[in-house]
């Protein structure tokens, strides 16, 4: 799998990947909470853009803008293939018609209540001959699996006049969080906010160096304290930092956790509760992202981290490639929180607003005609 904040050392033969800067962290004396401003600027990693180069010449071009884009990542899904599948056999209006979308919505993962829901609703409008034929279903079909969403469809917005607005993002490993952050802080950086970011993955030195690389190629200021520093205190340091800058958001990544990992989980809350002492609304947003391949799993996830911390809003990510899609469905029926982002690629440009519609018809099929 490329990861856009390594690159492959152009002379090595094998397919070694070699950090941009040495995985080494040397450990830094934290300051403490109580520390006057200057103390943290030993802390703070250098912002100085390193030369221009392309984080992501390894992953695939980015999606084309708009609807398209979703229609092209997402036509490979489960979801998209089966229903796809199902339509183009040009189907008889029939209770049989009914069991065979029943299977293909339990089979792309969006769960047994969503799925019941769903069909029941068809079946009783099927009794009362609202349909004319099997394309008047899955017209009706597209409607309910968008009204599903669309109470989730609440895009993040930045308070302004926060300094910072605080944004920590959660999730288990590998499922995109620092990816995410380097695809929010572009957003963010174009949209011409001024940035800092809290290498809070404290657990492994890797995380670390990969954040502080990406930051100083970018020119994005990163709060770091190398390997097994506390992570609540890196996002202290980080808050005081940012708000004496006048910098308008913040992010913290946070290292990957199970809910089987009692000590990560409990260092959760501490870095939210720690977060909180700067305000009774910081952290503005808690974000947790999920793996959009892992299917009901993210369920059972999305339960266990909101226990711990109020979760604010989700990123569903790798909705292109293998994703059969339908979890986005289960947890919008599960939860209701709002679903801020879909990750469709690798390149930044591949982050998009959670879009109800374009989400949807990229599932279905195109005769559709939406
Ligand atoms: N195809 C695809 N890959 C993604 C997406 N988001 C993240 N990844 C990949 O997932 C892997 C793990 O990402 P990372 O951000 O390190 O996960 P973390 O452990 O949660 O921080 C990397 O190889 C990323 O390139 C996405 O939306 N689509
Ligand atoms: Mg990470």
């Amino acid at each position: 799998m490329v990861n856009w904040f390594w690159r492959k050392k152009p002379t090595d033969g094998d397919a070694a990947e070699t950090p941009v800067q040495p995985a080494v962290d040397t450990p830094v004396q934290h300051p403490g909470p109580d520390a006057p401003i200057e103390a943290l600027a030993s802390v703070i990693a250098p912002a100085t853009p390193m030369p221009a180069k392309d984080d992501y010449a390894d992953a695939a071009p980015a999606a084309a803008p708009g609807k398209s884009g979703w229609r092209e990542r997402l036509k490979g899904s489960g979801m998209a293939r089966s229903l796809g599948g199902l339509f183009s056999r040009n189907p008889k209006l029939d209770e049989e018609l009914l069991e065979e979308i029943e299977t293909a919505l339990l089979t792309a993962d969006v769960g047994v209540k969503a799925t019941t829901t769903l069909v029941d609703d068809l079946r009783s409008r099927m009794g009362r001959r609202e349909f004319a034929d099997a394309n008047a279903l899955l017209a009706a079909l597209r409607e309910d699996l968008i009204a599903m969403l669309r109470p989730v469809a609440q895009p993040l917005s930045i308070d302004g006049t926060a300094k910072p607005f605080v944004i920590v993002t959660i999730g288990v490993n590998g499922v995109g969080k620092t990816t995410t952050i380097g695809k929010l802080a572009r957003k963010f950086r174009d949209d011409g906010r001024s940035l800092m970011l809290a290498a809070g993955d404290t657990f492994r030195a890797a995380a670390v160096a990969q954040l502080q690389a990406w930051g100083e190629r970018n020119g994005v200021q990163v709060i770091a304290q190398g390997q097994d520093a506390d992570a609540a205190a890196v996002a202290f340091d980080a808050y005081t930092s940012a708000k004496s800058r006048g910098t308008e958001v913040l992010i913290a990544d946070t290292a990957g956790r199970l809910h089987t990992q009692t000590g990560l989980m409990d260092e959760l809350g501490k870095i939210v509760r720690v977060l909180g002492k700067h305000g009774p609304d910081v952290p503005h947003e808690i974000l947790m992202v999920i793996d959009g391949t892992t299917g009901q799993n993210a369920i059972s996830q999305v339960r266990t981290f909101s226990a711990k911390v109020p979760v604010t809003g989700l990123v569903v990510t790798k909705l292109d490639g293998t994703a059969k899609g339908g979890v986005v469905f289960a947890l919008a029926r599960e939860f209701g929180i709002p679903i801020r982002f879909a990750g469709i690629g690798e390149r930044p440009e591949d982050l998009r607003v959670f879009d109800p519609e374009a989400f949807v018809d990229a599932l279905l099929p195109a005769s559709l005609g939406q």
